[in-house]
């Protein structure tokens, strides 16, 4: 389809927000080199430049074409002498050498190990890689004191690493359907992160949940929670209340990524599913029906009506185009976006919104649907 686009015409925006990024694109013999330097630079904690290969992948995955010179890539944003010079190694020998030893080393695969691990996050992992530790394993042999999230990462910890799947999404969505309907009539729940921008594999399953009458919604994860818990739906769970106070949290402030949202991180027991068969459709003999489950990670949200639309747009994701629908928020806009509000800094308001339409609307962007927010 190359002949059909003409590369020097081509206007790559600089923000994420501003670009389509669809989920199926095709540089990803580049974007995934890239996206190894990034995760190994946020293993050494220096999001600075983990963010900035991020960037750099995300700019090719919006492009039309394939690359295949050096050239193609003068009027784009976001690439750094560094990703240049591993895409350029790439387009000439087909792998890039440096890409290739820290894939292959010792401290990027433990790292990816232990950070693989439900509630470990990289200052933890660095330590137990300083340490000597390579993987969930030795932190069994060596007895290492786990919080109570970690116990359950390390006990479910292959299961949570194999990819759910949409129907496996689709399965948990109509117990958390269930469920919600039984404790509040008339909540409305929804798909959020990568399944609603269309994923077909995602390594958890978010949800956000909301009644249309304000106030409705509070306390209902402890009765979700409950009602899951009593028909032994639940491998794990931990739940945080809503701690969103307008008045303290927004204006001035530089917007906080963490928002504020009763949320419940939790481990579902999905019980019976078409995945533990094999292939020819026959259950293991090994399985009896009644033990026949697999851990899946779900995150459950709880949004106040009033503030649906922002907490919508901010759980669909991806995560760089989260990051820079802030960034743009607060540096070509003066306003301050979370996934509770938008904040006018000029006019010094909060800015009202029903729709996910009218927030990119009132921050002068195109509406880009959930699909070509893969960034
Ligand atoms: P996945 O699950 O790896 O297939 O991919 P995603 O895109 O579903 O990523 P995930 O589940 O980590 O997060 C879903 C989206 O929700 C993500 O794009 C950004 C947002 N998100 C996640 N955690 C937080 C949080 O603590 N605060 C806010 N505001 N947003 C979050
Ligand atoms: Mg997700």
């Amino acid at each position: 389809p190359k002949q059909n686009v003409n590369v020097n015409t081509i206007q790559m925006k600089s923000y994420a927000c501003q670009r389509r990024t669809p989920l199926k694109h095709h540089n990803s013999h580049l974007t995934e080199a890239l996206e190894v330097l990034s995760e190994n630079a946020a293993y050494g904690e220096n999001e600075g430049r983990s963010v900035a290969f991020r960037r750099a992948a995300s700019v090719l995955k919006a492009l039309p074409y394939r690359v295949q010179t050096m050239d193609e890539l003068k009027c784009l944003p976001c690439l750094g002498d560094h990703s240049q010079r591993v895409i350029k190694e790439i387009l000439e020998d087909g792998t890039s050498r440096e890409v290739e030893s820290m894939r292959q080393s010792e401290q990027f695969q433990a790292m990816k190990a232990l950070t693989g691990i439900f509630g470990v996050g990289v200052r933890t992992a660095d330590r137990w890689f300083r340490e000597g530790l390579r993987s969930p394993s030795d932190l069994i042999r060596t007895g290492q004191q786990l919080n109570r999230e970690q116990q359950a990462g390390v006990l479910y910890y292959d299961e949570l690493n194999k990819p759910v799947t949409k129907h496996e999404a689709d399965l948990i969505g109509d117990i958390v359907k269930e469920a919600v309907s039984a404790v509040l009539p008339g909540a409305e729940i929804q798909l959020m992160g990568g399944f609603r921008r269309g994923k077909e594999l995602g390594h958890d399953v978010d949800f956000l949940i909301t009644h249309p009458e304000e106030g409705k919604e509070e306390e209902l994860m402890p009765k979700i929670i409950s009602w899951l818990e009593e028909r032994d739906l639940l491998l794990y769970q931990k739940t945080t209340r809503n701690s969103y106070l307008e008045k303290k949290d927004a204006p001035g402030r530089p917007p906080n990524n963490m928002d504020r949202f009763e949320r419940c991180f939790s481990i579902f027991k999905l019980q019976g599913h078409a995945e533990t068969t094999g292939s020819d459709g026959v259950r293991p003999s090994n399985q009896s029906e009644a033990s026949y489950w697999r851990a899946v990670r779900v995150d459950l949200v709880v949004s106040p009506y009033s503030q649906f639309a922002f907490a919508t747009l901010g759980w669909t994701g991806s995560k760089l185009f989260e990051r820079d629908l802030r960034r743009w928020a607060g540096q070509e806009k003066h306003m301050s976006l979370s996934s509770h509000a938008l904040y006018d800094s000029v006019q010094r308001c909060y800015v009202r919104a029903q729709s996910e339409e009218e927030i990119f609307e009132y921050l002068g962007l195109e509406f880009i649907p959930p699909c070509e927010r893969n960034a």
